[in-house]
């Protein structure tokens, strides 16, 4: 069933951020963000995140490997600034995800909940999510921030937050998506063939563009990248939430038209289409 044109995400629900830069603008008028994950086997998802959080526009991107063998520089992105992860939680950072990547070990966990102390917009996605879902301590710190939270599960980790199955799930999406906002007094993307964005007091929209080319690895890691930018930007959680989401379906249609995708699309890809919109709109 269609949702009603009123319940569509558009342009409209961020366009008031679609402004120029001011000529007299400098890297600190638009942000730190920082980017924690990266455990080994995976710092991959914490690097394509990094990536899209500097190439759609964050003044400075710090990264945060959990993997202590990890490289201090990424020789592919060489702006980007690689901390240990303890010192990321020292440099004044506009936003923050957590997640891409991660793991669930006791180092990640901890990660987490100096995480949830910043009183900064935070970005929750990928093994942050598996880690809420799993330790019983967790979600109350989340419901009690001040600062916003934002939520982005795929239908597994909404299954895992709501202890129930993937069917479940996928048979009442814009109720799960409900219900985890509610729970954690969070802003939530349930993602997946029509995101449906939620809100604690109960409302809801949904994404419809974007495409199968999406179901890649990483995909998902560089959404939680455009929304960690576009909050550093000073967007407020609600048209970070709603544009990064655009944002993402916008740059998968693009490559399609382009003869890029569906079939082989790649994550990495995905960031310098979404940079083309965000700078056409
Ligand atoms: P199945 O079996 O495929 O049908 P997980 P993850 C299911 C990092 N990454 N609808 C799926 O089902 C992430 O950031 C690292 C329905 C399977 O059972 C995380 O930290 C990369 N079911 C970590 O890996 C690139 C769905 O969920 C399970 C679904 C684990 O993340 C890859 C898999 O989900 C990755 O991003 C859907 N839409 N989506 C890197 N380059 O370093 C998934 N499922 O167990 O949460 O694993 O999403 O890969
Ligand atoms: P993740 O599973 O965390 O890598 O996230 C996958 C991303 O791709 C999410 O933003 C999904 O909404 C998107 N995605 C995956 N499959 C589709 C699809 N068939 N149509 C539209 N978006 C999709
Ligand atoms: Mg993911």
């Amino acid at each position: 069933i269609a949702p009603a044109a009123g319940r569509l995400v558009g342009i409209d629900a961020f366009a008031a951020h679609l402004r120029p830069r001011r000529r007299n603008s400098h890297k600190g008028s638009y942000g730190n963000a920082g980017i924690l994950g990266g455990a080994p086997g995976m710092t991959g998802a914490a690097l394509l995140a990094a990536r899209a959080a500097l190439r759609l526009g964050s003044g400075r991107v710090y990264v945060a490997l959990l993997d202590a063998q990890a490289p201090a520089l990424d020789p592919c992105q060489p702006e980007l600034m690689l901390r240990r992860p303890d010192a990321l939680h020292d440099a004044a950072m506009s936003a923050l995800a957590c997640g891409p990547g991660l793991g669930t070990s006791i180092a990640a966990k901890e990660q987490l909940v100096a995480a949830l102390r910043q009183d900064i917009p935070l970005v929750l996605d990928a093994d942050a999510l598996n880690l809420l879902a799993r330790e019983c301590d967790l979600p109350v710190a989340v419901a009690l921030r001040q600062a916003p939270t934002l939520l982005t599960p795929h239908p597994a980790e909404a299954a895992r937050l709501l202890e129930r199955s993937v069917e479940a799930i996928q048979s009442d999406r814009i109720g799960a998506a409900q219900e985890i906002a509610e729970r954690f007094n969070a802003l939530v993307a349930l993602k997946g063939c029509g995101t449906v964005l939620a809100h604690p007091d109960g409302q809801w929209r949904i994404n419809a563009n974007g495409n199968p080319g999406l179901a890649t690895a990483g995909s998902g890691d560089v959404l939680t990248g455009i929304i960690v930018a576009l909050l550093a930007q000073g967007w407020d959680a609600d048209a970070a939430l709603a544009g990064g989401v655009h944002l993402h379906g916008a740059a998968a249609d693009r490559l399609v038209d382009e003869g890029l995708g569906p079939v082989g699309l790649t994550a990495g890809e995905l960031i310098d289409s979404a940079r083309y919109c965000l700078n056409d709109w």
